[in-house]
């Protein structure tokens, strides 16, 4: 086989060993060639986002030959084999993450986990605050308002009126997103108000089986008209910060990280060590006491 009989795609759907892989010539079901799935042993071979090369075969499915080296992965450990990793989604360029004004309420604890992380793994974030139609913006500006200052722009939106839809559908424009959140929020509403039947799938599924949103949803990246894919990554939602230890977490809050060089103590907790820059800044209002407190509750491994 020459290079030249390579065809490069993205895996834009993984479902039990066949891959959907998106090529000039269409999309082409594939599965791994068995070599490269002993190589890769710690972690999933081949996954949702993966670059690679496949080749065509007389009959029946196509091979992936090749799977290019990822830049990022958002990955969790396998439910039950924790040594193994289980990439959600390879290369995104973003992840997005939907919460509501109100109905229900928004979890700012679950947010920050998010957004810890996204910085984590390196993924640039952004907040969607929808159904911005229920509350006086006002009100929820205040909420979201401290997120920009930290470095993750907010979108305020309703899928309901339409209101900043179009900023939502040019920040997906030619990327791949990871879009995450608690049901309820407008995930599929908002979606669908991006692009018609956009977000149609899940709930299509979800009425099928009867059962509950997103949990027999296959992972899949989902096109866009206007250029770029998102992703919808059932079980983000109830997404555990397996690997974190205390001591990282400095580093995944924007706001602590850049006061930690001025902490007294090198191995200060920002607890009840004197001269801790934190505490200062705390006080001084330069910390918000609510991001505080979720770093707080994730130090000591608290994860509600
Ligand atoms: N008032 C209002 N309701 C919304 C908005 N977006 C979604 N909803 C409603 O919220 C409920 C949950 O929406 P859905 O899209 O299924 O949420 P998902 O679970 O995050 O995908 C549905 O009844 C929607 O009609 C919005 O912007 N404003
Ligand atoms: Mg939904
Ligand atoms: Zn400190």
């Amino acid at each position: 086989m020459t290079d030249s009989d390579l065809l490069p795609g993205l895996i834009v759907k993984a479902q039990s060993g066949i891959f959907d892989v998106e090529t000039e010539h269409g999309i082409i079901a594939s599965k791994l060639r068995g070599r490269l799935m002993k190589e890769r042993m710690e972690s999933d071979a081949a996954a949702l986002g993966d670059r690679v090369q496949i080749s065509k075969q007389p009959e029946g499915l196509a091979t992936i030959e090749v799977v290019e080296e990822r830049v990022r992965v958002l990955s969790r450990k396998s439910p039950g084999r924790s040594e193994i990793e289980q990439v959600l989604v390879a290369n995104p360029d973003q992840a997005v993450f939907v919460f509501s004004c109100a109905d229900p309420e928004p979890n700012f604890r679950m947010l920050d986990r998010l957004l810890v992380v996204a910085e984590r793994e390196e993924i640039p974030a952004l907040i969607c605050a929808n159904k911005i139609d229920l509350v006086v913006p006002r009100t929820a500006k205040q909420a979201f308002g401290i997120y920009p200052k930290l470095g993750y722009p907010v979108l305020y939106t309703s899928a309901k009126t339409g209101k900043g839809v179009r900023s939502v559908r040019k920040a997906l424009q030619g990327k791949i997103s990871v879009l995450a959140g608690p049901s309820g929020v407008g995930k599929t509403s908002l979606l669908n108000k991006i692009q018609p039947g956009l977000g149609l799938r899940t709930s299509e599924i979800s009425q099928a089986t009867g059962r509950g949103r997103h949990t027999t949803v296959v992972p899949e990246l989902l096109k866009l008209e206007g250029g770029g894919y998102v992703a919808d990554t059932p079980g983000l939602k109830a997404f555990a910060l397996w690997d974190i230890e205390p001591e990282e977490l400095d580093a995944y809050f924007p706001e602590i990280r850049a006061l930690v060089a001025e902490c007294e103590f090198s191995d200060c907790t920002h607890t009840h060590e004197p001269g801790c820059a934190v505490s200062v800044a705390l006080e001084n209002g330069e910390i918000d006491p609510e991001r505080y407190d979720s770093y707080l509750r994730m130090r000591s491994g608290v994860l509600e």
